[in-house]
Parts: structure tokens; C-alpha cells; sequence
């Protein structure tokens, strides 16, 4: 059945008056999965006055009552995670297992966030001067613009909109237009669990939807994920306006594996690293680097394990890796590969379309792996978003570590040893944001910083008690009384 695609603003749920806007299973691209005409500049207008009238008593109700609304939305979610998870699998493409995951994980970042009554909110410093304390306090920054990617339909959404919520904020969100169907359920989720009308509003359209929340002068603060160019493009707009942006763009994240790994250990993790949810996560290893040692092995078996992952229908338990996100995407990585191939990149698996059955009618592409030389390669330096790893070989760990390091990019980097000193030396020499040793490149846990060094982002970092330096000020306040009355 397919889905109507509405928008929320004020607490009101209507249809939209713009152009179409229709997902489709990218697994069977015929079928459509949610449908309706996207908003308009002039509900950008509407969301903005109600997320401004709403934000003075949302950012006074008491912060445990915030909390609660979070924690009531966490039980929607999870109870609703088999279904909702097969919904995303569906449209999105990524496995019925990691969809149902994601839900999950995003009931548990709502968790975490409506928690946030219990820990601590402010500091106090003392002062140089008698009879006086400096207090630090936290308030919210106002109606928070929040743009997210197709990738992690709820997930991300969670991880910007619980932290945003639970600090005090309003906020009006854009999800990819491409992968709507997430975002009308953890509105649903939070409207259910009792948010005030107006506190959450949420819009779906394409960029030119997205231009007006970024450009609108009623918003106080840009938060963004999703590709560099974007990303820029956001924190521009929000600079030349005077607010402030935090933007997660692109990885181009390494995976070394040096001579001692545990070699079994590593090649699993690699493969999870490239491949699950068919290689679209920023955090998704798609650069590797291998010592020459154990290079022959790894890449051997490496190629046995990619040609065996089991390709297909998404909300089929067996299989390992779905399609991607739509046929520009599959165009794009498809297009990257044969540049790879142009640029005298050695296809060492994938690289093929498929022409059989649902691999030959939805948007996939075979897990694939190039090696390339010295010679430049964009396949090494441009994020392609799919199923697509680059490998170079290394004489030695200080080189490994150094071609990791041979990116603009800095979100994450795995490195696999059983050498402490080998560890630390990539503790200390690689510059990213989340370094794995011994476990793949993705993952994030929501009580702790996530977000990239280098170009890979650009503000404050998301989750965590990190979320709280974008989703809040402080107020330094100098506390003095006077002489007491006789
Ligand atoms: C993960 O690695 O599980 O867009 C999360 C992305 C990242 C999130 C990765 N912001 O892929």
C-alpha cells in the first residue's frame, strides 16, 4: 500500500501544495512507496512563525518534562521497530536487519537525550572577587533548521532532533525527499508521545524547500548532514545570516590492516565496513590500505568474500546487501568505477551490472574493489557513496598510516593490529573523528561525540554531551548579593 506524504506544522498534519514528490522501492522501482506534492516556500513561512510561537514555553517547561516527551516517543518508536524497520528496508534499501536496527537506535538516542534531566546542565567557577560566584548556564539557541540525508531516515533524524528538543529548542526539519516515509513516523512517534504543537515541524520537498529553512530569517541555527558541497553551501548561508551551522559532509575513510592483524578478524570487518547498507554511510570504509606482507592473502580473500555476499531483496533475511538509494546514485558510483577503470585502477571484483531478475530491475551495484598504484585515482579521493572500495598497498606501517592519512577528508578510520605500539601510533597519528582499532569503520553510539576532523565537518559535533555546545549557549552569569538588610 502506499503511504501519503504529509507535512506537520503547528500540530496540524496536511497535504502539500508544491511539486510531486513520490519515493519508490529501489529494489523494485515500480512500486511506489509514499507519495504527495511537497511543501512550499510559504510553509517554510508557516513552520518558522509556529516553531517561534511554540519555542517560549517549550524552553520553559522544566527539562525532565522535556524529557519525558522524549522517553514516551522512545516507546513509540520501539514498539513500532519490526514494522517500521521493514518500511525503511523497503524504501531505502539497506537491509531488513539494519533497518530494524536503525529504528532501534533511534529510540535509543531518544532515550539517552530524555535522560538529559538527570545529569548536569551548568558549571560554576569560583570567583577572584569576595562575596561573588560565576555561574555558566545553558539556554537554547531557538528555532533550529535541521536538513537530513536519505541514508539514516530516523537515525540522524534522532540524533539532531532529540538533543534540539530536550535542550529547549523548536525546530523545522526537512528529511530527503527521496526517503520520506521515516521521518512522517518519528514526527508521528513524537506528537504521539505528546510534544506541544508547533515545537516540531516537519516539511518534505526537494533543495529548493531546503533553500528557503536555510535562508529564512526567522531561523537561529543550521544543522545539516549529508554531501560536502552542501554542507558548504549551508554554512555559508548561515554565516553571511549571522548563525550558527553544524554540518557532517563527506569520509573517505580508511581501513588499514597491517601485517600482525588478526587476519580473520579484519577481512570480516572490512567487508561490513564497505558494504553494509550497501556502502552509503559517511562512516562507510571505502579506502584501503594493506601491508605487503599480507596483502596477497587479505586481497584474495577479501574478492572470495564480496563475490559471496549474497545480493538482493532487501526484506529477504538471507540477503547481505541491498540496493542502492535511486538510479542516480547507481549512476553515479557506476560512473565512478569506470573513471577507477579509465584511470588504470585494477577492478579486482564488481564493477558489472547486474542483468538478472531483481538485481537486473532495481538500482543495484556489485560490491567492488579496485586496487590502484601511485598514480593520482579519484576512486581514492572522492566520496562515491556505494558499494565501492579503493585498496593501495604499503611496504610498512608508517607508510599504511600515512596514505590514510592522504585525504581532505577526516570522519573515521579503523585500523587492525595486535600491536599495542602500532595502535597508539595510529591513535596519535591519524586526524579523525572516530578511529575503530579493531572494528569497522561505522557505528556511533549516542552517548558519545561523533563527526569528523578536516573537511568532514564544520561545527560543534553531533551526539553525546557534544550535542549540547550546537543546541545551546551559555550565559556566564556573575553572581553578587548586596549587604543584608539590617
Ligand atoms: C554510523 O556509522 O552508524 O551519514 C552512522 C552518515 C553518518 C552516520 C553514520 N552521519 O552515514
Amino acid at each position: 500500500m502506499t503511504a501519503s506524504i504529509q507535512h506537520l506544522v503547528g500540530g496540524a498534519w496536511f497535504d502539500g501544495s508544491g511539486d510531486a514528490v513520490r519515493s519508490v522501492n529501489p529494489t523494485r522501482p515500480s512500486v511506489v512507496v509514499a507519495e504527495g506534492a511537497a511543501a512550499t516556500v510559504s510553509d517554510v513561512d508557516a513552520a518558522v512563525k509556529a516553531a517561534s510561537e511554540a519555542f517560549a514555553a517549550w524552553a520553559a517547561t522544566p527539562l525532565h518534562q522535556r524529557g519525558a516527551v522524549l522517553l514516551a516517543a522512545a516507546d513509540v518508536v520501539d514498539r513500532n521497530a519490526e514494522a517500521w524497520g521493514l518500511e525503511l528496508a523497503t524504501e531505502e534499501g539497506k537491509t531488513r536487519a539494519e533497518g530494524v536496527g536503525e529504528v532501534r537506535r533511534a529510540a535509543q538516542i531518544l532515550r539517552y537525550y530524555g535522560n538529559e534531566g538527570d545529569r548536569q546542565t551548568g558549571e560554576i567557577y569560583a570567583s577572584p572577587r569576595a562575596g561573588e560566584q560565576i555561574l555558566v548556564t545553558r539556554r537554547p539557541v531557538g528555532v533550529v533548521g535541521i536538513i537530513t540525508p536519505f541514508n539514516f531516515p530516523i537515525a540522524i533524524p534522532a540524533w539532531k532532533i532529540a538533543p534540539a528538543l530536550v535542550y529547549g529548542n523548536a525546530v523545522v526539519w526537512k528529511p530527503a525527499s527521496t526517503v520520506p516515509l521515516l521521518a512522517l513516523r518519528l514526527a508521528q512517534a513524537l506528537t504521539e508521545a505528546g510534544l506541544p504543537p508547533g515545537v516540531l515541524n516537519l516539511l518534505v520537498g526537494g533543495s529548493a524547500l531546503g533553500d528557503a529553512i536555510v535562508g529564512h530569517a526567522g531561523i537561529d541555527a543550521l544543522t545539516f548532514t549529508g554531501s560536502t558541497g552542501v554542507g558548504r553551501r549551508i554554512a555559508a548561508a548561515a554565516a553571511s545570516r549571522g548563525v550558527p551551522a553544524q554540518a557532517e559532509m563527506g569520509g573517505k575513510n580508511a581501513a588499514v590492516v597491517l601485517d600482525d592483524a588478526d587476519f580473520d578478524l579484519a577481512l570480516e570487518q572490512v567487508l561490513l565496513g564497505a558494504f553494509r547498507s550497501t556502502g552509503q554511510k559517511c562512516t562507510a570504509t571505502s579506502r584501503l590500505v594493506v601491508t605487503d606482507g599480507i596483502a596477497d592473502e587479505f586481497l584474495a580473500a577479501l574478492v572470495a568474500r564480496a563475490q559471496a555476499l549474497v545480493v538482493g531483496d532487501p526484506t529477504d533475511d538471507a540477503t547481505q546487501m541491498g540496493p542502492v538509494v535511486s538510479e542516480s546514485a547507481r549512476e553515479s558510483i557506476t560512473a565512478g568505477i569506470e573513471t577507477a577503470a579509465r584511470q588504470g585502477a585494477n577492478l579486482l571484483t564488481g564493477g558489472a551490472p547486474y542483468t538478472d531478475g531483481v538485481r537486473g530491475e532495481g538500482y543495484f551495484v556489485a560490491p567492488t574493489v579496485v586496487e590502484i598504484g601511485d598514480t593520482p585515482a579519484d576512486v581514492w579521493t572522492e566520496e562515491l557513496f556505494g558499494p565501492v572500495v579503493a585498496v593501495r598497498r604499503a611496504a610498512d606501517p608508517e607508510e599504511a598510516f600515512r596514505l590514510a592519512e592522504d585525504s581532505e577528508f577526516g570522519l573515521s578510520a579503523a585500523v587492525f593490529t595486535q600491536d599495542l605500539t602500532r595502535a597508539l601510533q595510529a591513535v596519535e597519528t591519524l586526524d579523525v573523528g572516530v578511529l575503530h582499532v579493531n572494528s569497522e569503520s561505522a557505528g556511533a553510539d549516542p552517548h558519545v561525540p561523533f563527526g569528523g576532523a578536516k573537511k568532514s565537518g564544520l561545527g560543534p559535533k553531533e551526539q553525546g554531551g557534544a550535542a549540547r555546545e550546537f543546541f545551546t549557549h551559555t550565559t556566564t552569569v556573575y553572581l553578587r548579593g548586596g549587604a543584608p538588610r539590617a
